[in-house]
């Protein structure tokens, strides 16, 4: 007698939190067939929800283990037509859950790929109380450890098309960039980092910037911002002071979870790189510079912390060549990561030397800090093989005038009454912390 055949069933899951809703639904799908599992890749995860704490290797671990599992694939995309055109499975498995929100046309793609050999797609009830990111919620409340904030760039870094990272200046702004997000064109848009800016943390201490607010009292502000968040931190290290003192700062960004220094290529006197006149600004020599990077590289205690080499060069009217060439140096010298930085009304000379560093065999990924540029748009930054980009002041900037209007309409009225507004009421300030 012929033996009959097994039917295909396929499933395909994230699989960060494996809670027992995964296994309602593993043991449902091997009640019809044979379980191909198609797991989501990290990149497809964070196209529509936070990138996920486990990587793909580990996570395909945990599935392989499984009795109800088969098999374990990867599925590219969220979208599934490219696995199920490949296998062409009988069936489909996924909780009812994705009728709605950011999934559902996905299951309108699944429904008519699948009907054209007569798959079915099976919906168990979803179970509602474990659903991962519930799971995942309950974590941020209670917080993090700065270890695994510090690995988490890391992880997006190699997750993400781009990392987008806000600059913070205090544990309100780090709380803003915590929470927000928003769904557009079926895409979950959020900012995965901070950036704690030598500029905004001295002009809110109302200083220049040229680290006159030292080192100590902007580490012990990061250290309130890290209370009340778990988003990974970028340390604007500047020129990273005495090439002696180096190793005590990585350190102590370190033990607050930090993820990454970078450091500026510029000594003596230091001003701003947005300032028009840079007059009396010198560029480090290279051999200087990749002392410090070396410095910083053998200090950390973790890999995973990233030291990160920051140019000048274009901020000091030197040639894209100039950059290049110190791009090279300073990545032979163990950085991690290269800003490029520019005072640019365009991203013509960054794109520039982007296509140029990408052929180098000393190629790093690549920051960019878009604030005189700021009509560049994220998607032609991937294009150009940016991996970060920082927007390094804009709350700042937000909040001030703001202040100042409202302080001003007071006294133009004699009362507060007209200001209101444009202000967030009581009740508003009063919830916003929880
Ligand atoms: C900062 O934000 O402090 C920076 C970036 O270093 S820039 O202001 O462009 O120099
Ligand atoms: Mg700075």
């Amino acid at each position: 007698m012929k033996k009959k055949e097994k039917k295909i069933v396929y499933v395909a899951l994230s699989a960060d939190i494996l809670h027992e809703g995964h296994i309602n639904i593993l043991k449902k799908a091997a009640n019809l067939g044979e379980v191909i599992v198609g797991l989501l890749t990290d990149k497809a995860i964070s196209s529509y929800k936070k990138v996920p704490y486990l990587n793909y290797k580990q996570r395909e671990i945990v599935l392989k283990n499984i009795k109800f599992v088969t098999k374990v694939i990867p599925q590219y995309t969220l979208d599934y037509t490219k696995n199920l055109k490949n296998l062409k499975p009988n069936y489909v498995v996924h909780g009812d859950d994705w009728k709605k929100g950011i999934q559902k046309k996905i299951r309108q793609q699944v429904i008519k790929t699948i009907k054209v050999w007569d798959g079915k797609l099976v919906e168990p009830k979803y179970t509602k109380d474990f659903s991962s990111s519930n799971v995942k919620d309950k974590i941020l409340k209670v917080g993090t450890s700065p270890d695994n904030r510090k690995l988490r760039l890391k992880r997006l870094v190699e997750a993400k098309d781009i990392v987008r990272v806000l600059e913070s200046h205090s544990a309100l702004t780090g709380l803003i960039i915590e929470n927000l997000n928003v769904i557009k064109d079926n895409k979950f848009l959020e900012f995965d980092a901070m950036w704690s800016s030598s500029l905004t943390d001295s002009a809110l201490r109302g200083k220049p910037d040229n680290q006159s607010v030292d080192y100590s009292t902007r580490i012990s502000g990061l250290n309130e911002i890290c209370e009340v968040t778990t988003k990974p931190i970028i340390f604007d290290a500047d020129n990273g002071g005495r090439l002696e003192h180096i190793s005590f700062m990585i350190k102590s960004l370190e033990r607050i979870g930090v993820s990454a220094a970078i450091f500026e290529d510029k000594v003596g006197l230091k001003k701003n790189s947005l300032f028009a006149n840079q007059k009396g600004v010198k560029q480090d020599s290279i051999k200087n510079f990749c002392k410090k990077i070396k410095k910083a590289v053998d200090s950390r205690i973790s890999d995973d912390f990233f030291v990160i080499a920051r140019i000048e060069s274009l901020i000091l009217g030197k040639s894209v060549d100039d950059a290049l060439k110190r791009a090279e140096a300073y990545s032979a010298a163990g950085a991690d990561a290269i800003l490029i930085h520019s005072k640019d009304k365009n991203p013509d000379k960054i794109f520039t030397f982007s296509k140029n560093f990408s052929r180098s065999k000393y190629f790093k990924p690549l920051i960019a800090v878009p604030s005189s540029y700021s009509q560049t748009y994220e998607k032609q930054l991937i294009k150009n093989n940016f991996k970060i980009v920082i927007y390094a002041n804009q709350l700042i900037r937000a909040s001030y005038p703001s202040m100042l209007n409202t302080a001003k309409s007071i006294l133009l009225n004699g009362r507060s009454h007209e200001a209101q507004k444009n202000i967030t009421s009581i009740n508003e300030i009063i919830n916003l912390i929880k």
